[in-house]
């Protein structure tokens, strides 16, 4: 059996382990032997150069020569085109630079160049030399040959970012792995390698900006926007600038009134627009390439412009203007709900929410402001049809709000892969300018031709040595940063990519754990709440199966299981009117029982259990089927895990291995209690005769 080292998976995917393919290891050390830059580089070129450095070191055992001169030998270019160097210049026509844009970049084999011949990395500028060079390690991570290598490449969207829900208490909203690597006991870190650590990460998977506190904006946190905080927030931008990531603060809105000394936040107010121009200015004397803002206002008991009687455009207007004149931007969650629900009123509908407070604003905000969409009209559960702001939202700039933490979908106890979910999130076509309008096309920007445009995922990494708690949960952060940069990319071909990296695996363990990753969301559905119903969880953590969980309460997350049947009626015929939210032919599909997909069908639909499905079973027996069936398939994860011993070193393997034997455990739990209630609500027997308590 093979000797492997002790690994703890904090490398993630820039492991950069020896090859073992001597044949391989040679070619790589003699045709990168020599990294060739430009005199005098920019820090961004020069991370990109420790980078390759790094990452040729560790797979060939031997450092490259580092320099800004040719030695004779073969070597690999770094630089921007026009930069001083030949081999760069030589690697793209004029016409394919200029379609490169800011971050896009170009590698390229050349024979020829440079006398022994080169592989040139180079970008318009040095943000997208800096990706060409992820990109080139992840080639050789993956046996390219070196002497064929023509990409082009640039981002499909311009913002590609994570938002981080921590607290400078050192806790985290919704983290599964650990405290917050930014801040401890109300201070912001001292240790800023784990954070530059952090930065090669996300510009590795293609992100380019980050907001680094909690969108719900408590007291001390409200402060980072002035003299108390900004230097150690300065310190912080300066190791994320240098991989091209410009950070961001979520604040709040009622600071004015807070810190300000003013008696009211109303955006309308002289002295309060006052108070956030000078603030901004205070921001960019500090961080001169400061992101912007990342706001949640009037949502689950934030302050914002309605209690002026403002609306949400006069809100992100004027922190926009504050802005402006620096080059930021706002980015305003359209998460805006009633959580003060009564569960007793049936009118009142949480999944018009966002759709009834926005798309009147349409066309009235700023073009320095975005507004950020979650990907479904509730939050982020295992299945939701799309947010219909995408398609509804023509005149605004719009960026997608994915959750990478894994708050409903197993808290990175369970596996669940969730690039399959977020990929049919992009392709859903809204129709909004005809066929072909999804939603990748209109995050992007590119449907309605808006300036801004993009997508940001809430962060799922703490300090937990692995950085996610489970490891192969590495692979949804990973996966979000490849599909911001390209949607068009497969779950299967980033699950390889991300396996071939983090494992360097033969190709029948690469297999096991790909077929692992891509059963995981459907597994996950499977046992827990059914047919896009949702929640189902317990109260406050939402960890684990609690049927009435949120039946009673006010937070608008209701199933209305009663003993004849469950769903919610959400058609414009009889129910709540949502399905009108959404263009033709969503509109009809989702309003008709006949047409509405299976899978959503209790999102739109209140149903008798004896409803027959698409599938030709049962409502109540798809349940019980399901549930079987889910938390068999659990067990068969630990299994097919189980297969890999040996093939995976044993510190990743035993942790992978821990947490995929508690989600079998709790995926019983799930097929227990699910079953037996409904099995005590409707009074109708299991047709295969299996134990419901
Ligand atoms: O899903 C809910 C979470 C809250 C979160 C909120 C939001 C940051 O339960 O913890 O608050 O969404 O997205 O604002």
């Amino acid at each position: 059996m093979k000797e492997w080292q002790a690994e703890t998976g904090y490398e993630c995917w820039l492991r950069y382990a020896r090859l073992e393919d001597g044949k391989l290891r040679d070619t790589y050390a003699s045709v990168c032997g020599e990294i060739v830059t430009a005199a005098g580089q920019s820090e961004v070129i020069r991370a990109a150069v420790e980078e390759l450095t790094a990452a040729l070191e560790g797979m060939t055992g031997t450092a490259p020569l580092v320099s800004s001169e040719t030695s004779g030998r073969r070597f690999v270019a770094i630089g921007t085109f026009g930069g001083g160097l030949g081999a760069v210049d030589a690697a793209a026509d004029p016409q394919t630079v200029e379609s490169l844009g800011e971050e896009g970049y170009v590698i390229r084999s050349l024979p020829d160049g440079g006398g022994a011949g080169c592989i040139a990395i180079a970008g318009k500028t040095d943000r997208g030399a800096l990706y060409g060079v992820f990109h080139f390690i992840r080639l050789l991570q993956q046996g390219a040959d070196p002497d064929k290598l023509a990409v082009t490449e640039s981002p499909k969207n311009g913002l590609r970012m994570i938002n981080h829900w921590d607290n400078m208490d050192g806790s985290i909203e919704r983290g599964y792995a650990g405290r917050s690597f930014f801040y401890r006991d109300n201070e912001m870190t001292e240790d800023l390698t784990r954070i530059r650590d952090y930065a090669r990460l996300l510009a590795s998977a293609g992100l380019n900006a980050v907001s680094i506190n909690n969108v719900n904006v408590h007291q001390h946190e409200t402060l980072l926007v002035t003299g108390a905080y900004l230097p150690k927030v300065k310190q912080i931008a300066d190791v994320f600038r240098a991989y091209g990531i410009r950070l961001f603060l979520s604040v709040n809105f009622a600071a004015p009134i807070q810190i300000g000394g003013l008696d009211s936040a109303d955006p309308l107010d002289p002295d309060v627009k006052k108070w956030w121009r000078e603030t901004a200015s205070g921001i960019y004397r500090c961080i001169p390439d400061f992101g912007g803002f990342l706001v949640k206002a009037d949502s689950e008991f934030r302050p914002g412009p309605f209690t002026y009687g403002r609306d949400h455009a006069d809100g992100a207007n004027m922190l926009a203007e504050a802005l402006e004149p620096h080059g930021g931007i706002v980015i305003w969650r359209c998460f805006v709900y009633n959580c003060l629900q009564d569960w007793r009123d049936r009118s009142t509908d949480r999944a018009r929410a966002a759709y009834d407070h926005f798309k009147p604003l349409d066309g009235k905000f700023m073009p320095n402001v975005i507004l950020q969409i979650k990907n479904g009209p509730m939050d982020f559960q295992v299945r939701e049809p799309v947010s219909p702001l995408f398609g509804g939202l023509m005149e605004t700039n719009q960026v997608l709000e994915l959750q990478i933490t894994q708050e409903y979908t197993g808290q990175q106890k369970h596996l669940c892969y969730l690039v399959p979910q977020w990929k049919e999130v992009l392709d859903f076509d809204t129709h909004a300018r005809g066929e072909g309008s999804t939603v990748a096309e209109a995050a992007s920007g590119a449907l309605f031709n808006r300036p801004l445009g993009g997508f940001a995922a809430v962060s799922n990494v703490g300090d937990d040595e692995n950085w996610t708690g489970h490891l192969l949960a590495q692979a949804n952060f990973y996966g979000f940063g490849r599909l911001a940069w390209n949607p068009s990319l497969t779950s299967e071909e980033i699950a390889r990519e991300w396996i071939c990296m983090t494992f360097a695996a033969d190709k029948e363990t690469e297999d096991v754990i790909a077929g692992m990753l891509l059963r995981s969301w459907s597994i996950y559905e499977s046992y827990t709440a059914p047919l896009g119903v949702g929640w189902m969880v317990n109260p406050n953590h939402h960890y684990g199966p609690n049927v009435d969980g949120y039946e009673y309460s006010k937070w608008g997350t209701y199933h209305f299981s009663d003993c004849r049947g469950i769903g919610v009626d959400r058609t414009a015929a009889t129910g709540t009117g949502y399905t009108a939210q959404y263009h033709e032919p969503h509109a009809g599909f989702y309003e008709s029982l006949a047409e509405c997909p299976d899978e959503l069908l209790l999102f739109f639909h209140h149903v008798p259990y004896t409803h027959v499905l698409k599938s030709g079973k049962t409502v109540i027996q798809h349940i019980y089927d399901a549930h079987f069936e889910g938390a068999e398939e659990a067990a068969g994860l630990l299994a097919a895990w189980d297969s890999l011993r040996g093939k995976v070193d044993e510190g990743r393997h035993a942790g992978v291995r821990e947490r995929l034997a508690e989600q079998a455990e709790h995926a019983k739990e799930w097929r227990d209690i699910i079953n037996t209630y409904f099995w005590r609500k409707s009074g109708i027997e299991d047709v295969s005769g299996r134990t419901i308590y």
